[in-house]
């Protein structure tokens, strides 16, 4: 089984690798500041460097059907993205938050019809262990 998906992933990656990307200068300053790359699924990945500091600070993934399926955020614009959206059937889901901009996330949320909070988790102090569980959905209240 292993194996089998370590081909996967290399079929995976080698599509990766042929896929086209297209580049574009919004701000025509002659640095590229978008850049769309098409999937073998026929999704894409679009990168955008939103204040024109030469570092991609904004991702975004579209389904086939062209529904958002991901977006990436680096908030405090030091290279690392750290605020996820995800998306199901162009349906916000969840987010995750690198909220110390440590390159790991340590809180999640869980969203329902697309803008109600379902609940969240957090690793307040940053330990890798979740010390904080709510769950605001139906008659299953946290308990604290
Ligand atoms: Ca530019
Ligand atoms: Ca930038
Ligand atoms: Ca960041
Ligand atoms: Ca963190």
């Amino acid at each position: 089984v292993r194996i089998i998906f370590f081909i996967l992933l290399f079929a995976a990656y080698a599509s990766l690798g042929a896929q086209e990307v297209t580049e574009k200068d919004d701000n025509r300053d002659g640095q590229t500041d978008q850049w769309v790359e098409f999937r073998a699924d026929g999704g894409k990945k679009v990168r955008l460097d939103t204040d024109y500091d030469g570092a991609v600070d904004y991702i975004i993934y579209y389904t086939a059907s062209g529904r958002k399926e991901r977006e990436e955020f680096d908030f405090n614009a030091d290279g690392e993205m750290d605020d996820f959206y995800f998306y199901l059937n162009g349906v916000l889901t969840g987010r995750e938050i690198d909220t110390n901009y440590d390159g790991i996330v340590d809180m999640w949320v869980r969203i329902s019809e697309g803008v109600y909070i379902a609940g969240w988790k957090r690793d307040s102090d940053y330990d890798g262990k979740i010390d904080i569980d709510r769950n605001y959905e139906s008659d299953d209240i946290a308990q604290e």
